[in-house]
């Protein structure tokens, strides 16, 4: 917070805004205790959350012979903010239910809000597949973002390659070498063409075990990827994105089950993400491979741009680092500021 004195105005803008606000919990808080003392509760029981609004939420039930079947339910604001994945202990009720409890998270994904605050959105990702394709050529750099970012999280990343139809003599070289790099650090890749079908039974299996997000700059094939893996969702493909259809702000993310076991949350917004501020230690640690040679460096506070001594400079000499993702760390160092 800046020392900064605020104007009466701003001041006021403030109270005004924390009352809102506490309003708000209020209200929430007596439509839980409301709902929590109507005799027809159903008992505690385990869900899931699947999607979520400001006050509400709307929980599946995860045992019991109502299994499968959502509610939605208030929750007391003491709970703090419930998202999509959330695991729950939850009553029903008529005409609504109400979560009384909400499990650790091992994971939280967030994102700023128009504030710049940042808010979680989705818990309990296991997996963060990063979509790309021959065609539209992935931006430079966009790849390293997404695999920063996801480490920044602890969530870990996949690599697809999607359309894998349109590799030919012009595209080859550049999947290749995507393919190889990757596999090389570590990282898991896989090969689809959603057109063809090629290698979507590989994926299906591999997804059944977790619960993923799909991100990946626009027209690699994220919606026609969700309509294959999960016919009844029919989302928009091609054309318009829903980013441009202006529902981005809006959506909030919603699980959804694919047939053979594992989950998929997805929003406009959570496809986004990566895109967002980042600090400067997160992305030299989002760089597996420079992780032997951080701590190493002759000077404390190396900026491993030219300091004699730098381990991660003499790595890249040693050809332990190659320079193409040592080019990408410093363009993406670059870039930070102007998000
Ligand atoms: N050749 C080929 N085209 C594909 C494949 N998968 C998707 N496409 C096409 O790629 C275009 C973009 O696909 P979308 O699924 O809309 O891409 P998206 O990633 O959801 O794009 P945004 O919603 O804008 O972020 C569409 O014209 C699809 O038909 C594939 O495996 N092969
Ligand atoms: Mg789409
Ligand atoms: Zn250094």
């Amino acid at each position: 917070m800046s020392k900064r004195k605020l104007t009466r105005r701003q001041q006021w803008r403030i109270e005004k805004i924390q009352d809102e606000r506490s309003a708000r919990a209020t209200k929430r808080d007596n439509a839980a205790d409301t709902q929590l003392n109507e005799s027809d509760l159903g008992p505690e029981q385990h869900g899931m959350i699947i999607t979520h609004y400001g006050m509400q939420v709307v929980v599946e039930a995860t045992e019991g012979e109502n299994k499968g079947q959502h509610q939605r339910c208030h929750f007391r604001s003491n709970l703090g903010s419930l998202v999509t994945g959330d695991n729950v202990v939850w009553r029903t009720g008529n005409p609504m239910g109400v979560v009384v409890a909400v499990l650790p998270r091992h994971s939280a994904l967030q994102r700023p809000d128009p504030h710049g605050d940042m808010k979680t959105v989705a818990a309990n990702i296991d997996r963060i597949i990063i979509v790309v394709a021959p065609y539209p050529e992935p931006h430079a750099n966009l790849i390293d973002r997404y695999l920063v970012a996801a480490n920044a999280i602890d969530i870990e990343p996949v690599l697809l390659i999607n359309k894998t139809d349109r590799i030919d003599e012009t595209t080859r070289e550049k999947v290749e070498y995507l393919e190889s790099t990757y596999r090389k650090l570590g990282y898991q890749v896989l090969m689809v063409s959603t057109q063809n079908g090629q290698g979507l039974d590989a994926l299906k299996e591999y997804l059944n075990h977790y619960t993923s997000v799909f991100v990946g700059q626009s027209g690699v094939g994220k919606s026609s990827l969700i309509n294959a893996l999960l016919p009844e969702s029919n989302l928009r493909v091609g054309g318009l994105s829903e980013r441009q259809l202006g529902t981005h702000t809006t959506t909030s993310a919603t699980l959804l089950h694919f047939p053979g076991g594992g989950h998929l949350i997805d929003s406009p917004g959570i496809r986004e993400f990566g895109l967002w501020h980042m600090e400067e230690s997160e992305v030299l640690e989002g760089f597996i491979e420079f992780r032997d040679f951080i701590g190493h460096c002759k000077i404390r506070d190396c900026s491993h741009r030219h300091e004699p001594g730098c381990a991660i400079l003499t790595a890249l000499d040693a050809g332990k680092i190659s320079a193409t993702r040592m080019d990408s760390y410093r363009y993406i160092l670059r870039t930070l500021n102007e998000n």
